[in-house]
């Protein structure tokens, strides 16, 4: 048995050195460990008589072990020993969890930065950033966006926002904030190399949706160490603690049958999850949730400034929509900003507007809202002439994300602005008592397109901005 498990390791490091020697190591299974989850009533001391083994950790809401097997179970044996276990519903090992350096760096972010860079950065303009006034009825208000990730520091931006139940599955205890310790815990050469990374994943998310709540769930500490455990808690703590949209800057190589149980039971309340794709620059299914390919996790890929492709970028057809990733600022611990690339800082801009979208349209379903936000996004092939159908439906565009998630301008609720629409537009602003008597499916707020909480002639304008615009 350890002759196999050798010759396993071999093989693992013979796939994946040659893309990326440095991580190789970082991305294989804990040894001795296993990750279960028992069927609702069976009990864990039970499952501990017939193995074995004994617990590590647990999210005992939800019958999730983390367990230590005895020397006489190889861990990669463990899923097939307890495969046919009546009391067991998935069994995995215990994976490394990573928001994966782009390749050919050290770190996920890099540079102090400036506040006013935080302000002015080019990926406003270029995910067409509204000021909230005209999306006054979608600024996030009343929306939960979990952020699963190192924590979330104190800031000045996000005075106000922290959502109540949050939790630290790496300290286990109920302090969620982001910090550095100065010390090189994982003795590599860097000291706290994610210190702040959930810090500026909560700062985009509400940059984009100024008034949502942001839930913090500490899983990573501030060397980036995660695994599936921590991972599948966390996202079992969002649900648990009234999430709307889970936000995951982070992935695992393994297809874990317990997370996948965990993304599922997310998506069967309706949350809708923001998932980085991963930083490897390859083209399969590398890092889950993302890879999952579920209607309800939106995969992130990563752009610069000028919709191209970032080069660690993974993608493929399992990515959903591209957003911008490449020098981005955001919040970081110690009340300052911090300046970082990696489609970490993609997933975030999507939350956001997902945030935006679901105060927009209470109740959408998960699917409705990865729908609309699909269909608003820009085309960036001709960017990206190498890569046809590897980098999703398009670039992020919130303005659009929100105005179809609003219904603005579509005034037969087709789902589209379009000259179908005019006819309607008129019948709203000359006779409103008429159109929902026309339209009793379509809330005459869509005529609203200029977002001032009235619908008048001041709205033909902008109604006809949008036909124009498409
Ligand atoms: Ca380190
Ligand atoms: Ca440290
Ligand atoms: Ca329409
Ligand atoms: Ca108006």
């Amino acid at each position: 048995m350890i002759y196999r498990r050798l010759v396993g390791a071999t093989v693992v490091l013979g796939l994946f050195g040659a893309a990326s020697p440095a991580w190789a190591d970082e991305d294989s299974p804990f040894e001795s460990e296993g990750l279960v989850q028992l069927a609702p009533g069976a009990n864990i001391a039970d499952f501990h008589t017939r193995y074995g083994t004994t617990t590590i950790e647990s999210y005992a809401a939800q019958n999730i072990y983390r367990v230590a097997l005895p020397p006489t179970i190889p861990a990669d044996t463990f899923e097939a020993l307890v495969a046919t276990d009546a009391e067991v519903l998935h069994a995995d090992r215990v994976f490394p969890v990573l928001d994966t350096n782009p390749v050919g760096s050290s770190q996920s972010f890099f540079f102090f930065d400036v506040g006013q860079r935080f302000a002015d950065q080019p990926a406003w303009g270029q995910i067409d950033l509204p000021d909230v006034a005209p999306h006054a009825s979608a600024t996030g208000a009343g929306v939960t966006v979990a952020v699963v990730d190192t924590g979330v520091a104190p800031h000045p931006f996000l005075a106000g926002s922290a959502a109540p139940g949050g939790f630290n599955f790496v300290e286990r205890n109920a302090n969620t904030n982001d910090f550095a310790d100065t010390l090189d815990n994982n003795q590599n050469g860097v000291a706290d190399e994610y210190a702040g990374h959930g810090t500026m994943v909560a700062g985009l998310v509400r940059r984009v949706a100024p008034q949502s709540s942001i839930l913090a769930i500490r899983v990573m500490d501030d060397e980036g160490r995660c695994d599936t455990f921590k991972l599948v808690a966390g996202i079992h703590h969002a649900i648990d603690n009234g999430a709307d949209v889970i936000n995951l800057s982070l992935g695992t190589i393994d297809p874990s049958d317990v997370l996948l149980a965990a993304v599922n039971r997310a998506l069967a309340s309706e949350i809708v999850i923001a998932a980085a794709a991963g930083n490897d620059d390859r083209p399969d299914p590398r890092r889950y949730p993302a890879g999952f390919n579920l209607p309800g996790v939106l995969a992130i890929a990563a752009c610069d400034e000028f919709d191209v492709r970032a080069p660690f970028s993974n993608y493929g057809p399992h990515v959903d929509l591209i957003a911008p990733g490449v020098e981005i600022t955001s919040t970081l611990y110690n009340l300052g900003f911090g300046r970082g690339s990696g489609t970490s800082l993609g997933a975030p801009l999507v939350a956001g507007t997902l945030a935006r979208m679901r105060g927009a349209r209470p109740g959408a379903t998960s699917t409705d809202l990865r729908d609309l936000l699909l269909a608003s996004t820009d085309s960036i092939a001709a960017q990206n002439p190498s890569y046809p159908g590897q980098l999703g439906a398009g670039r992020l565009n919130v303005a659009r994300a929100v105005d179809a998630a609003l219904g603005r301008g579509d005034m037969d609720c087709d789902g589209f602005v379009s000259v179908a629409d005019i006819g309607a537009f008129v019948l709203a602003l000359t006779e409103p008592a008429q159109y929902p008597v026309a339209f009793p499916q379509c809330r005459i707020e869509h005529a609203d397109t200029n977002g001032d909480g009235v619908v008048t002639v001041g709205d033909v304008g902008t109604f006809v901005g949008m036909l124009v615009g498409g």
